[in-house]
């Protein structure tokens, strides 16, 4: 019986042909959750899992799961896989390298004809980047236990739209329970979305955990008024406030010997008019940390902050903190198997802390979890011209396939 090999120029049609879904003109992709566009890129990845003689399951939230038979049937099985939503104009390696590599780990085994002990699942998640619908990682969220169903599917998008209405007209509200179930562990391959293993010229990295973040909601309440006769210290203008606010996320990750940073990422201005003074602003805070003690921190002096500003500015305010998922390493053994898998694949590695948020962070709550990370040219992700070298991708995909196997032989 052959080694199951990584076949990269068959991985690398089925990624072209993917990354024709929902392409920008720039390069990029445009699939937000459960748009049309989420849609034709779920189609297809069920399509390929079927031809990969994987049994597909959908379940309640969405999420898609492949599973390959093992010798013995009822042991726990080895999860990978990553998501296929993308940023609105995002990068086409974000998710998707983690789950089409995932399906062509399976299609090596495939190839090679290898039965592993266990048997195997390959997911895509659902809703992981949280710019739709908040908050982010909601599809392995309910998975985790850490959402209920029923609030998953009352999150609203900016034009109203339910998550779970919006899940039933793209077909991909499933039967299946989306609740937790006994895992071996769980892997997820996917870019690093950051500089360190281009700066250091290395193809991977183990994932030792993730930072913790909360994400916030902020609204201020002014007063519209005429841009010119309104005197100054008559305005109640709600994006002076916004800025200060901004200003001050800035300052606080200054704050020395702490890993924190902080992105004022969405502001929505009404009515946003040239000659209008800004009466309301809604806006997001990020902040993360491989501290939670740190983010804890920050979320309590941007509170701070925002009361100040509203009171100088004389506006009313709202707050809600939408989501926090905290700091947590990642199971040494499935670190060491990643490590392992390197050293067998016989490429150079690091370790590393993923500064991004991922599935793995609430997967790693009810399993064993890693992550391998393969680089970003020039550290892009989250914008159109994301990239990453396709030997980087291969390379990262012949070290998932060898820690499934390892763990799937336990
Ligand atoms: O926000 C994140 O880190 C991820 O892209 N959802
Ligand atoms: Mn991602
Ligand atoms: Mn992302």
């Amino acid at each position: 019986m052959a080694d199951p090999t990584v076949d990269g120029e068959r991985f690398r049609r089925r990624f072209d042909e993917f990354s024709d879904i929902g392409a920008t003109e720039n390069g990029g992709v445009n699939r937000p959750s459960l748009s049309d566009e989420n849609k034709a890129a779920r189609d297809t990845v069920v399509e390929w899992f079927r031809e990969a003689g994987l049994a597909v399951t959908v379940d309640e939230m969405g999420n898609i799961f492949g599973r390959r038979a093992g010798a013995n049937p009822d042991a726990d099985p080895v999860l990978f896989g990553s998501h296929v939503d993308s940023q609105y104009n995002g990068g086409r390696y974000d998710g998707v390298v983690g789950v089409l590599g995932a399906l062509e780990a399976v299609e090596a085994l495939n190839d090679a004809d290898v039965t592993t002990d266990r048997p195997l699942e390959v997911v895509a998640w659902s809703n992981e980047e949280g710019v739709r619908f908040q908050p982010d990682m909601l599809g392995s969220g309910v998975f985790c236990d850490q959402f209920d169903l029923e609030y998953a599917y009352e999150r609203e998008d900016k034009d109203g739209k339910r998550f779970g209405e919006e899940l039933e007209r793209i077909g991909y509200k499933g039967d299946a329970p989306c609740e937790p179930r006994d895992l071996h562990c769980y892997f997820e391959m996917h870019v690093e979305q950051g500089p360190f293993l281009e700066q250091e010229g290395l193809p991977v990295a183990a994932v030792e955990g993730v930072f913790g973040f909360s994400w916030m909601n902020v609204t201020f309440e002014g007063q519209a008024n005429h841009a010119g006769p309104t005197p100054m210290d008559m305005r109640h203008d709600a994006f002076v406030a916004t800025a200060d606010v901004t200003r001050s996320v800035r300052r606080l990750t200054a704050t020395e010997g702490t890993d924190l940073v902080g992105t004022v990422g969405s502001v929505d201005v009404w009515p946003n008019a040239i000659n209008v003074i800004p009466e309301t602003v809604e806006f997001t805070v990020d902040f993360r940390s491989y501290d939670d003690a740190v983010v804890d921190a920050a979320v309590e002096q941007i509170q701070r902050e925002i009361a100040h500003a509203a009171e100088r500015e004389g506006l009313e305010y709202e707050f809600e903190e939408i989501m926090r998922v905290d700091a947590d390493p990642f199971d040494q053994s499935c670190i060491d198997t990643v490590v392992d898998a390197a050293e067998t694949v016989g490429c150079e590695y690091t370790r590393l802390v993923s500064g991004a948020g991922h599935d793995a962070n609430y997967l790693n709550k009810i399993a064993p979890t890693s992550m391998i990370f393969v680089p970003s040219v020039d550290g892009i992700s989250h914008r159109e011209s994301e990239f990453t070298e396709w030997e980087d991708i291969v390379t990262g995909t012949e070290v998932l396939l060898e820690a499934v196997r390892s763990k799937a032989a336990e």
